[in-house]
């Protein structure tokens, strides 16, 4: 009997040293991590399977995003976002059948559908929401790069309500999108783009939808 009331003395003891430790994690905010595996687009056409991963790491206020990019056109810059649908649904990748014009390639507007519209650029400052005049990473020589920005939660979080009619980020209902090929690559005029920004800028080379990491 005198060793089962001391084990539960120690079981009590151990709740009670538990519960504050709880209470901080509580305070420093939601730990979350999420990733994408980013599986090439227009490859054939362009001759580049541009794969990778990106990742979404929540601590507290802290939104740390690093995306690895290997196989894309070399030596260029490349515009990278998450793109999302406005409202409740989860976007999702669009794949090659998305050619509605069969042009042979899926242009910007062609992933809309699926992928939704752009939201916010994987830049230097992602929080800026400056999508057209952003600075985006370049790939090296052998078409690779690695992007690591962290982010306030809060201050992107206020920009994207702003910017989308106060929705949340809600990552694991996005994509990231990666944009890119040599302003000289020769496309079909039915290629589209966003208004003045010229089809090689924006023609998606790869698409990875968010998934959130138990
Ligand atoms: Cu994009």
């Amino acid at each position: 009997m005198k060793l089962k009331h001391s084990l539960l003395f120690a079981m009590l003891a151990a709740c009670s040293f538990a519960l504050p430790a709880l209470t901080q994690a509580a305070t420093a905010g939601p730990s979350r991590n999420y990733t994408a595996t980013l599986q090439p687009l227009n490859s054939a056409s362009i001759k580049h399977k541009t794969t990778g991963e990106a990742t979404f790491k929540v601590r507290g206020d802290k939104l740390t995003i690093d995306i690895r990019v290997k196989g894309a056109p070399p030596s260029i810059t490349h515009w990278q976002h998450f793109h999302g649908l406005k409202g409740e649904l989860a976007a999702s990748c669009p794949t090659q059948s998305a050619d509605t014009n069969g042009d042979g390639f899926v242009d910007i507007l062609e992933t809309e559908p699926a992928a939704g519209t752009t939201m916010v650029p994987f830049d230097t400052m992602p929080a800026a929401m400056d999508v057209a005049h952003g600075t985006y990473p370049k790939a090296s020589a052998k078409g690779s790069y690695h992007y690591h920005e962290v982010v306030s939660v809060k201050k992107l979080s206020a920009a994207f309500a702003r910017a989308f009619d106060g929705q949340k980020l809600d990552l694991d209902k996005r994509v990231v999108l990666i944009h890119g090929v040599p302003s000289s690559m020769k496309l079909p005029a039915t290629v589209k783009s966003l208004g003045p920004i010229p089809a090689q800028v924006t023609l998606p080379i790869a698409c990875g939808k968010i998934v959130k990491v138990k």
